[in-house]
């Protein structure tokens, strides 16, 4: 089935996607030469676009193009080119949001018709969860996406943001149905229940798949967490945070991809990172070459997420008293009324109302990435099935206990000792 798609849009291939870039003055400047002189490369290894690097005498860059259909899948699922918009809108509000930590690329240009966007290509990073399996540590990532997760989401909230503006931009990203759908549904639906596309080591790992399905506390926190997810118009979210989404060396640290971005509840953010911490944490077994080899890159994962949290809260915490600018919890009820100790009490239950969202979600998206369509490169590039299964249940595990416990933790150093403790039990299969 041929897919239509609007006037004026070509999806590019290596070949072709030199003449675009020639026939755009700052492009071409930017690269320098012309059509023969440029090397072009399809890199995409996410679930849905083109991304092209492209490389000439005078400079480089990446073109990322969106296609009208899921790449993952094929034609059979259409989906609009519109994200690509939403995600350009998203980068240029997190580029001036976010000040002091990761940042987003060097956007050059946009072109709404090929739904493509021209940014700046990261020739020295890699996609953080690449270096995860590698066992890479990186010094600057809690404090880089500690900080960017708190500016970005304090400042798209009501608590800064002026009320009229984001009014407007809850409407502009209300039309995101299609890739919050995606998340609807395989996020918090799907793993749940019989559907096509899941998928899971099997036969291994049936009985807990099964089990899942059955399991009525799980299934009630998860449509709560969905719930929070559809009615929750908190900050403006990323809303695909995981460690594909985030570039790295050993200098900086960059975030990518936003093209789920919608206004969500903040910790479905803070939630998707330390999901992606904690299945990088239990994979690790998964690629050490010896029993234990591993160990010591495991403390390093759990102590950055220790870390990112205590970043965020950190500066969350100052945002507070320094930008709180906006309708929610306003001065004139607290300062102003020399009643700093109730400006306080509202932080406190802010920050734990944001922290148990955290834990649901992670939780959330630790299952997904095990039992529903879209799993993780930490656990694929696990050959073998039976080992890949034993890091896959403990993160299973950890996922249910994280999503239907969320209330009862408090720190995220309990969710460590929790990683570690079912890491050192193992769950039997
Ligand atoms: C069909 S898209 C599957 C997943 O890829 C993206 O990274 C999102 O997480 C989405 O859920
Ligand atoms: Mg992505």
């Amino acid at each position: 089935m041929a897919i239509e798609t609007p006037d004026g849009y070509e999806a590019f291939t290596v070949e072709t996607i030199k003449n675009y870039i020639a026939g755009d003055a700052l492009l071409a400047a930017r690269v320098g030469g012309g059509p023969d002189e440029l090397k072009t490369v399809e890199v995409g290894d996410g679930n849905l676009n083109l991304v092209f690097i492209v490389e000439g005498p005078a400079g480089s860059l990446i073109i990322k193009q969106a296609l009208p259909y899921v790449r993952l899948i094929g034609e059979s699922w259409p989906l609009p080119l519109k994200r690509s918009y939403f995600e350009y809108h998203t980068l240029t509000r997190q580029a001036a949001a976010s000040s002091d930590g990761a940042r987003v690329p060097e956007i050059y240009a946009y072109d709404e018709a090929n739904a493509l966007i021209a940014m700046e290509y990261l020739s020295d990073h890699i996609i953080l969860r690449k270096g995860f399996i590698q066992g890479i540590a990186y010094p600057r990532l809690a404090n880089d996406l500690g900080l960017f997760l708190a500016e970005t989401l304090f400042r798209t909230s009501d608590l800064h943001m002026d009320t009229a503006q984001k009014k407007a931009d809850v409407a502009l990203y209300s039309d995101n149905v299609a890739l919050c759908d995606i998340t609807e549904s395989l996020v918090f639906t799907e793993p749940y229940q019989e559907a096509e596309l899941n998928q899971w080591t099997s036969p291994q790992l049936d009985r807990l798949v099964q089990a899942l399905r059955q399991d009525r506390d799980v299934k009630v926190a998860v449509q709560v967490m969905k719930e929070r997810f559809t009615t929750c118009t908190q900050s403006l979210l990323h809303a695909d945070f995981h460690s594909g989404s985030v570039m790295v060396n050993q200098a900086e640290t960059r975030v990518i991809d936003p093209e789920f971005s919608f206004y969500g509840p903040m910790g479905f953010d803070t939630g998707a990172l330390f999901a992606n911490y904690f299945l990088a944490y239990f994979s690790q077994a998964g690629h050490a070459q010896q029993a234990g080899d591993r160990d010591a890159y495991q403390k390093w994962l759990l102590q950055t997420a220790i870390d990112t949290w205590a970043t965020f809260e950190a500066r969350f915490r100052e945002l507070w008293h320094s930008e709180r600018t906006g309708i929610l919890f306003p001065r004139s009820l607290f300062e102003d009324q020399d009643d700093a100790m109730g400006s306080e009490q509202a932080l406190t239950r802010t920050l734990r109302s944001l922290f148990v969202d955290t834990v649901g979600f992670a939780g959330t998206k630790m299952i997904r990435r095990l039992v529903g369509l879209a799993h993780v490169e930490d656990m694929e590039t696990i050959e073998d099935p039976d080992r890949r299964a034993r890091c896959e249940a403990n993160a299973l595990a950890m996922g249910r206990e994280l999503l239907v416990s969320r209330h009862q933790f408090s720190s995220i150093g309990q969710l460590c000792d929790l990683a570690r403790s079912i890491k050192n039990r193992g769950v039997t299969l």
